[in-house]
């Protein structure tokens, strides 16, 4: 393939607070890792609130146009892509619209703050025949895909369970201002929604569907400082701290037990009120014949025990990701040079291009979204109702397997 003959795709992005910077990001650089690239992303228009907003989005993260509505980036018939970084409650009105005018839509996660816009969203893509895909990335991370790998190939024998974690400490200060993320008008719930639902989609990817949950959920700060307008300040502490407060009305933990659909029992924590944890995803899997761990905090590190080691040579042991593993041909050039955040949002839109140009499938898709909101609804009831809760089934388990 030569340069020339590789299609340049249009993107429109909406939304320039931190998932705007990631993506921006992303798309500047997956033609320099992955080449030749699937697409050359173009970054055409950014969308914020306001026309000074978007203005300053553009000149920072190097789009050619800027709008104050993301209608007319819907409207923009040369537009390809609707990649949509803004606050929950805006998923799916942009998403829906973007659908229906034809664009391949990359949609932030969790996909909706509630199960019937996640559902509408799924039947809308579905309808209209676009590439879809929920930007839950940490399913990215090589080590990850890594671990994915080695249960496919049976290197853990049969899956008998899952334990993951999710624990950041950003919102343990109760001077931290009232973001979107603790209102549930717009985040839809608290840790649940921001930060379990990047287990349950890891849970699903390594394992598989999840059929029923027992779970409790707590409020530990009720009211917080207002925070007026503007992208997520994430805890930082804010001036307004001694004027008015607003109320907290989402979870700040959550903890369930799960079941699987194939037997394999496990267990979700998340919490972003957990002080001295900061992007700590973790999870442990055992199986009939092996272990793996891993611990988003060291993300180049995979921890494995195989029953097959020969017995003076067994224990739980790290393995770097590099070359010699999933996306390594893209990456850096030896193991443990470093993979950052950044990374995982290269490989998705290396993985989303490639679902565009080449019509092979990407996961997860508005599906796999759509199915994490019914886990997400069926955590919520079992905690309310104080019982195991069955996950509302929409058809046969889905095929874990994936890009
Ligand atoms: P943020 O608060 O940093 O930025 C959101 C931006 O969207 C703000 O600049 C805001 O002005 C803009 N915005 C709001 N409504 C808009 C509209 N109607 N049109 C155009 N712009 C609008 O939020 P952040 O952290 O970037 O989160 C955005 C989404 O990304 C959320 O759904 C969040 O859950 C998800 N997220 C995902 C992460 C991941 O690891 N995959 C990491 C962080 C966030
Ligand atoms: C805040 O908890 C947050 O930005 C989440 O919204 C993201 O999904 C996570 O990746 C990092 O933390």
């Amino acid at each position: 393939m030569t340069a020339s003959s590789i299609p340049q795709l249009n993107v429109g992005l909406i939304g320039g607070g931190f998932m705007g910077k990631a993506h921006s990001l992303a798309y500047a650089a997956m033609p320099m890792f992955f080449w030749p690239a699937p697409a050359i992303p173009v970054r055409h228009t950014i969308a914020e609130v306001t026309d000074d907003l978007a203005a300053g989005a553009a000149a920072r993260f190097g789009f050619q146009h800027s709008t104050g509505d993301w209608r007319r980036v819907i409207d923009d018939p040369n537009i390809h892509v609707v990649d949509i970084a803004t606050p929950n409650n805006s998923h799916a009105e942009i998403a829906i619209a973007a659908a229906q005018a034809g664009k391949h839509i990359l949609c932030e996660k969790p996909l909706a703050p509630t199960v019937a816009e996640a559902k509408a969203m799924y039947e809308a893509v579905k309808a209209a025949g676009v590439v879809n895909m929920v930007a839950f990335n940490y399913r990215r991370t090589p080590a990850v895909a890594l671990a994915r790998k080695y249960i496919e190939e049976g290197r853990i024998g049969k899956v008998l369970s899952f334990r993951g974690t999710y624990l950041q400490d950003w919102s343990a200060d109760p001077s931290g201002p009232l973001s979107w993320r603790f209102q549930k008008k717009i985040a839809g719930s608290g840790a649940l929604g921001d930060i379990g639902t990047h287990v349950v989609d890891l849970a699903r990817y390594l394992v598989g569907e999840i059929s029923a949950v027992n779970a409790m959920m707590h409020t530990y700060i009720h009211e917080r400082p207002l925070q007026s307008g503007g992208a997520d300040k994430l805890g930082a502490s804010d001036k307004t701290a001694g004027g008015p407060r607003g109320a907290v009305d989402v979870d700040d933990e959550v903890m369930t037990l799960l079941r699987f659909e194939n037997g394999a029992v496990g267990s979700l924590e998340a919490t972003r009120n957990a002080w001295g944890r900061n992007n700590y995803i973790t999870f442990e899997i055992h199986g009939t014949e092996g272990t793996i761990h891993f611990n988003y905090e060291r993300r180049d590190e995979l921890r494995v025990f195989f029953n097959s080691d020969p017995s003076d040579a067994r224990g739980l042991r790290t393995v770097y990701t590099g070359p010699a593993h999933p996306y390594g041909e893209g990456l850096w050039p030896i193991p443990a040079l470093g993979i950052g955040y950044g990374e995982t949002k290269i490989i998705e839109a290396y993985d989303l291009f490639t679902a565009i140009t080449t019509g092979r499938p990407v996961r997860p898709d508005f599906e796999d979204g759509y199915r994490t909101e019914l886990i997400a609804d069926a955590i919520v009831r079992s905690a309310q109702e104080r019982r195991e809760v069955d996950v509302e089934s929409i058809g046969a388990p889905r095929e874990t397997a994936g890009v």
